[in-house]
């Protein structure tokens, strides 16, 4: 009876071993090859190139303009000033999110903590804010997982590694994205730019209703924004004191031609490009704000012919304008946002940031060193074209300092290659190459309509996707290079 009863116990043993290996079998083809399949199959689609691009919109905070906006925009949201508090914020909501790739209705769900296997050159321990580093330990490892690149990472299993694989060769803005490309906090910023309407847009063009081709958008920008200072004359800059201050010489006159040009832009994921030796090989190279050199020569260069600086750099204490030597070198331009409708004197009475007085004292302290007011009807007439090639209302706020510098180069140049601004396969969420503060609005924009800037330069890149890839280098032509309809 014993001997019966072990012998069935046996049978069952076996049978349900059986059972579990076939499942098992099953269940981690079904995982893995469904896995890989439905990647592959997306591999030719622009809607999942554009959902895969998408991955990468997780975790944000938002760059906001001043204390007004924040107010304004979102109570929770605080300014750079304090950028651990963003920063810790972000963290928190990246350790919320998940990232949701949806191909042919299907799902694959990948925790933040994936992600890691994604960015392939994020940000490394030494770049981490000492908020984290001072944090207790717990939270500290919790919050490093979604944010850096572990190079030490855990063997990727075979999903990874195929999903990582379609992510590098995709890893190209897509010059369509739109709002649906951002996740829910930018989006809500954006949003709430779109109706603040702080300088009173008053947009009248008509949205295009066809997508213009390259060549048509080049001479849109070309025929219709005027890159120009301030000049001594134009009110109320027309007093004698100004007349000492602002230079002589008017911009397109003392600046280019130039045959080759290079922009860098501010972005984090220029580091480690090694493109140092590549943009000082430029006839003249445009940088903007605080971004320094010394320390980063091999990836941005050592040369500097111009600087864009916003307002907030003239007049805000913690830049330091004055004291600081990086402002002593090239020809310095400043820009800062005007009433969309207003005349140069409504503006200099309500400036965006006060910065005229600062202007005035920096002139006199430096008298050699060219320096121009950008005029403000620029920003708009650049505004109502990045506005009019959109589907959708983008925020009511002036363009970036990378885009006016981007036209101030095709202005002067006869070739411009602009490096990061459309993000290279290095993409971070560090937001600046110098600082070590993480946030996404940096790339894709919170106060300025920079995820539409960018769609507008990808949409005239000359040069090739690869480009674009490896260096983040875009390549645009000068004003001077192209004719077009009507004009000449
Ligand atoms: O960050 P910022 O720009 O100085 O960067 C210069 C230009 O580089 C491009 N950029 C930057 C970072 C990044 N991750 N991706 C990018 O594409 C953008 O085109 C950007 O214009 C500005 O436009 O003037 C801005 O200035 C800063 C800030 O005022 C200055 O750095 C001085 O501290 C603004 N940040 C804040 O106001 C908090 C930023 O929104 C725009």
């Amino acid at each position: 009876m014993a001997r019966c009863r072990l012998g069935t116990m046996k049978k069952v043993c076996f049978f349900t071993s059986v059972m579990i290996l076939c499942l098992y079998t099953v269940f981690y083809k079904m995982c893995i090859q469904n896995g890989n399949l439905l990647l592959k199959n997306g591999s030719n689609s622009t809607e999942t190139k554009r959902l895969e691009y998408n991955l990468i919109q997780c975790g944000t905070q938002d760059i906001l303009r001043s204390k007004e906006d924040v107010d304004r925009s979102n109570p929770e949201y605080v300014n750079q000033g304090s950028s651990s508090r963003i920063f810790e914020a972000a963290l928190k909501d990246q350790l919320h999110s998940e990232i949701i790739l949806r191909i042919n209705n299907s799902r694959i769900k990948r925790s933040s903590k994936s992600e890691i296997q994604f960015k392939e050159m994020a940000v490394s321990k030494d770049l981490l804010p000492e908020s984290l580093a001072n944090g207790d330990s717990s939270r500290r490892q919790q919050a490093k997982e979604p944010s850096i690149v572990s190079n030490t990472a855990a063997k990727p299993t075979k999903i990874k590694l195929s999903l990582k694989k379609q992510w590098n060769s995709w890893m190209i803005w897509n010059e369509d994205s739109s709002s649906s490309n951002l996740n829910r906090r930018l989006r809500t910023v954006k949003n709430n730019y779109a109706s603040m309407n702080k300088y009173a847009v008053n947009f009248t063009g008509t949205r295009k209703s066809k997508k213009l081709s390259s060549k048509e958008l080049l001479c849109e920008l070309k025929q219709r924004v005027q890159v120009a200072s301030v000049e001594f004359g134009d009110e109320p800059f027309a007093t004698c004191d100004w007349q000492e201050l602002i230079p002589s010489k008017n911009l397109t006159q003392a600046l280019g031609p130039f045959k080759t040009c290079a922009v860098v832009a501010s972005a984090g994921s220029i580091l480690r490009s090694g493109l140092g030796r590549e943009i000082d090989g430029h006839d003249a190279v445009l940088r903007f704000n605080g971004a320094p050199t010394i320390g980063f020569e091999s990836d941005v260069g050592r040369r500097t012919t111009i600087r864009i600086i916003n307002s907030q750099v003239l007049s805000r204490q913690e830049h330091k304008f004055h004291d600081n030597n990086l402002y002593r070198t090239g020809v310095l331009l400043v820009w800062d946002p005007a009433p969309y409708s207003a005349n140069l004197t409504e503006w200099f009475n309500h400036p965006d940031y006060d910065f005229f007085e600062n202007y005035k004292k920096y002139r006199k302290k430096n008298p050699n060193q060219p320096f121009y007011i950008i005029n403000p009807k620029m920003q708009w007439q650049l505004w109502n074209i990045v506005q009019e090639i959109t589907a959708e209302n983008i925020q009511r706020n002036p363009p970036s300092s990378g885009l006016m510098g981007i036209l101030l180069m095709m202005t002067l140049c006869d070739q411009t290659d602009v490096y990061e601004f459309l993000p290279s396969k290095r993409r971070t969420d560090l937001c600046h190459y110098y600082e070590r503060f993480q946030d996404q609005a940096c790339t894709m924009g919170a106060y300025h309509p920079l995820m539409f800037e960018k769609n507008l330069v990808k949409r005239i890149n000359h040069g090739t996707d690869e480009e674009i890839h490896n260096q983040g280098k875009v390549t645009l032509p000068g004003f001077r290079t192209f004719q077009c309809p009507n004009t000449e």
